[in-house]
């Protein structure tokens, strides 16, 4: 008997991504609807019949009308497919009015487990399933997958939550809650795979043991496309296989540059950044070493005109150094107010008192007067 399902968790529909642009907003928000129908995809592609969310289906208690009919619409649309939600720490079973509205209002194809007792997901296939009581039980709710099932069942745990490392100590969940979910609690509770949610990026615990990670990524922390896990269970005891499905629509890169006097800024810069669908990019660029003011006015030109071809970038100089020369400051001018203004910026630049923010300041300030200055020498001369 072989059954196989798509195990995902921390899909966060309704998520607001307050701090980003309006319009950013709404195509984030947008591509964690989407990903409903991408899981749909992925789990057909692979001929698996259930969707397991290991929790945090919904960003909070109280999601929009619109973000949980909309969600159950998808959901009836993908009739085929059994969704199974656990109630994670952000939708818990706190949320009573929530999961009053699914049960009310959701299809025939949308189980809850909002118990922890033992549900027969095909027959022989048992799912243990440990919901969230509340936002921070506190305690490691798994270990009621130690639950009795029928002999030779295949035995599925789904939890949400950290786990402990494996000397004991807390390993931190996706918001820094202390671990109490044992890593080898598969093996304590004979189950033939355990799925967890809650930590964000995709992690093999153990060989029966998976983090399965959001499917749309929602930060920059963790650095990989979103992605699923398509698990396969050949019989009771064997070990399961796994494989991840790329279900992202969304990049969120975390890029450092560390560039040495010398080197081709703009081309460093170029090499570092995507070359495809960069509008599905979100990108954050810390720049850090030294620079002579031409290459760095180069990067400067260079960064501003490539942000706008992303989803968004946002890029932070502040911790690249400018190296400047007599020479380049009689490129902006040999004398007068500008050839002033330039002085007191690179003297800025390197004072020890304003501090790191401060000489950033300067440095870039001097960089932009730089930019200026020869554009215009070489329109004046052209
Ligand atoms: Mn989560």
């Amino acid at each position: 008997m072989t059954f196989r399902f798509l195990h995902t968790s921390d899909l966060h529909l309704g998520k607001p991504f307050g701090g980003y642009p309006d319009a950013l907003r709404h195509r984030l928000r947008e591509a964690r609807h989407g990903v409903l129908h991408r899981l749909a995809d992925a789990a057909r592609a692979q001929a698996a019949a259930h969707v397991l969310v290991a929790g945090d289906t919904f960003d909070a208690e109280t999601p929009s009308p619109e973000t949980l009919r909309q969600a159950l619409r998808a959901m009836a649309d993908a009739s085929d497919l059994t969704w199974v939600l656990l109630p994670g720490n952000h939708d818990s079973l706190a949320a009573t009015e929530l999961w009053r509205r699914v049960a009310a209002d959701g299809p025939g194809n949308v189980a809850v487990v909002a118990s922890e007792a033992p549900v027969a997901l095909v027959p022989g296939v048992w799912l243990l399933p440990a919901p969230c009581t509340q936002r921070r039980p506190g305690r490691d709710l798994t270990e009621a997958m130690a639950a009795p099932t029928p002999d030779g069942a295949l035995r599925i745990g789904l939890g949400h939550g950290a786990i402990t490392d494996f000397a004991g100590a807390g390993f931190a969940g996706e918001e820094g809650s202390p671990g109490v979910i044992p890593p080898d609690r598969a093996a304590r509770s004979g189950l033939d795979y355990l799925g967890l949610g809650d930590w964000h990026g995709q992690m093999r615990v153990g060989p029966a043991t998976w983090y399965a990670g959001t499917p749309e990524p929602d930060a920059f922390k963790h650095d990989a496309p979103g992605a699923a896990l398509v698990v396969t269970l050949a019989a009771p005891g064997a070990p399961p296989q796994v494989v991840p499905v790329v279900t992202g629509q969304f990049r969120w890169l975390d890029l450092r540059l560390d560039l040495l006097p010398g080197e081709d800024a703009p081309a460093r810069l170029a090499a570092a950044l995507p070359t495809a669908r960069q509008r599905d990019h979100l990108v954050r660029l810390r720049v850090t070493g030294r620079l002579a003011l031409e290459p760095r006015a180069a990067l400067d030109a260079a960064v501003d005109r490539v942000a706008p071809e992303f989803g968004f970038l946002a890029a932070d100089l502040s911790g690249l150094g400018i190296d400047a020369r007599p020479d380049d400051l009689d490129r902006i001018d040999r004398g007068g107010a500008l050839r002033q203004a330039a002085e007191v910026l690179l003297a800025e630049s390197r004072d020890p008192t304003l501090g790191t923010e401060g000489r950033a300041v300067a440095a870039a300030a001097l960089a932009r007067l730089y930019g200026f200055a020869t554009d215009a020498a070489g329109e004046a001369g052209g």
